[in-house]
């Protein structure tokens, strides 16, 4: 029998969870799961879908058109982390250390993705801190916003210079474990325990470690949203062309265009003249080398 579902269908939101499983919230602000029908419909936190109310839970039955979406790309799997986002957090620590190539990827990523990107330095009260603002340096030289802040030792500080950064703004939080994401939110995000309620466990600040992505709602007006997400270990870059990496780190880009070939790996070529900006030190040692860190996992072997 006929039937015409498209009557019954809504459109909402999706707040936690992955794959064919998540939480959409609809627009009278409910929170509904729902399944998707078959791989094809896989979505991520953030993204916009028409569901279908069916009994107390919902089928996804489409996923709107993706205004950003920011993933990764290891050697066997595709890892989204969410769609329809404006800016990208990066949060890292004085403690514990943070992996440089690891934040360097979270940022190609983002370049890649045309997301707008920031850094945020946690554990401003940590003797440590010199050490990892330090180690930031060739970012803020590249124009990177590096944002040094006590989350939870000087929240009043962190939150008058977050708050305008966020205002109107749908924003990835992103970073390795333990950096102090979710207390960021949890900073934010006045009613972040409530929003999360029972139907998932993604926050537990403090004391454990976020499982699970969701989005936060900052503002009642629902103009401003922070998307947690759990910490991350590894970051692949696969689905970037090797002759488009040096692009997408704009302290290397200053200079390949310069270079005597037009198709100059940065390597070995003679006339480079990204190696010759290395040599005068003016591309920092640890940026080359995450370069042909990369460059070696994106070129076939
Ligand atoms: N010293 C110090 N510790 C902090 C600060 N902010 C957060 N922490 C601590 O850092 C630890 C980790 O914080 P979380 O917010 O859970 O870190 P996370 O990035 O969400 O970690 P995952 O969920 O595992 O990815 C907690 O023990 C916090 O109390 C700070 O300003 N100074
Ligand atoms: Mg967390
Ligand atoms: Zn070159």
């Amino acid at each position: 029998m006929p039937s015409s579902p498209s009557s019954a269908e809504q459109e909402g939101r999706v707040v936690s969870g992955h794959g064919r499983h998540v939480v959409v919230e609809g627009s009278a602000g409910q929170r509904i799961l729902c399944h998707s029908r078959g791989k094809k419909s896989e979505c991520v936190v953030g993204d916009r879908v028409r569901w279908l109310p069916s009994t107390d839970e919902g089928v996804i039955e489409a996923i709107l058109p993706r205004q950003s979406l920011l993933y990764r790309q290891d050697a066997w799997k595709t890892k989204a982390f969410a769609a329809n986002i404006d800016q990208l957090l990066v949060v890292v620590a004085a403690e514990p250390v943070f992996s440089e190539s690891q934040l360097a990827r979270a940022l190609i990523a983002a370049a890649a993705a045309a997301i707008p990107a920031r850094i945020v330095l946690n554990k401003h009260d940590l003797p440590t801190f010199a050490a990892a603002k330090a180690r930031l340096a060739p970012y803020a030289a590249i124009g990177v916003d590096v944002i040094g802040v006590a989350l939870k030792k000087d929240a009043e500080d962190a939150t008058v210079r977050l708050a305008p950064l966020l205002a109107g703004k749908t924003t990835l939080v992103l970073g390795p474990s333990g950096a102090g994401k979710s207390t960021l939110v949890n900073l934010m995000v006045v009613d972040a325990a409530a929003q999360v309620g029972d139907i998932s466990t993604a926050l537990h600040t403090g004391r454990h470690t976020t499982t699970a992505t969701h989005w936060y709602w900052i503002d009642r007006a629902l103009h401003s949203a922070l998307i947690d997400s759990p910490g991350f270990q590894e970051f692949g870059l696969r689905h970037i062309a090797p002759n488009e990496l040096a692009t997408l780190m704009p302290d290397l880009a200053r200079y390949s265009g310069a270079c005597r070939f037009y198709n100059c790996t940065h390597v070995h070529e003679p006339g480079c003249a990204v190696l010759a900006a290395l040599e005068r030190g003016e591309i920092a040692a640890t940026r080359y080398r995450i370069y042909r860190e990369i460059l070696a996992e994106l070129q076939p072997s």
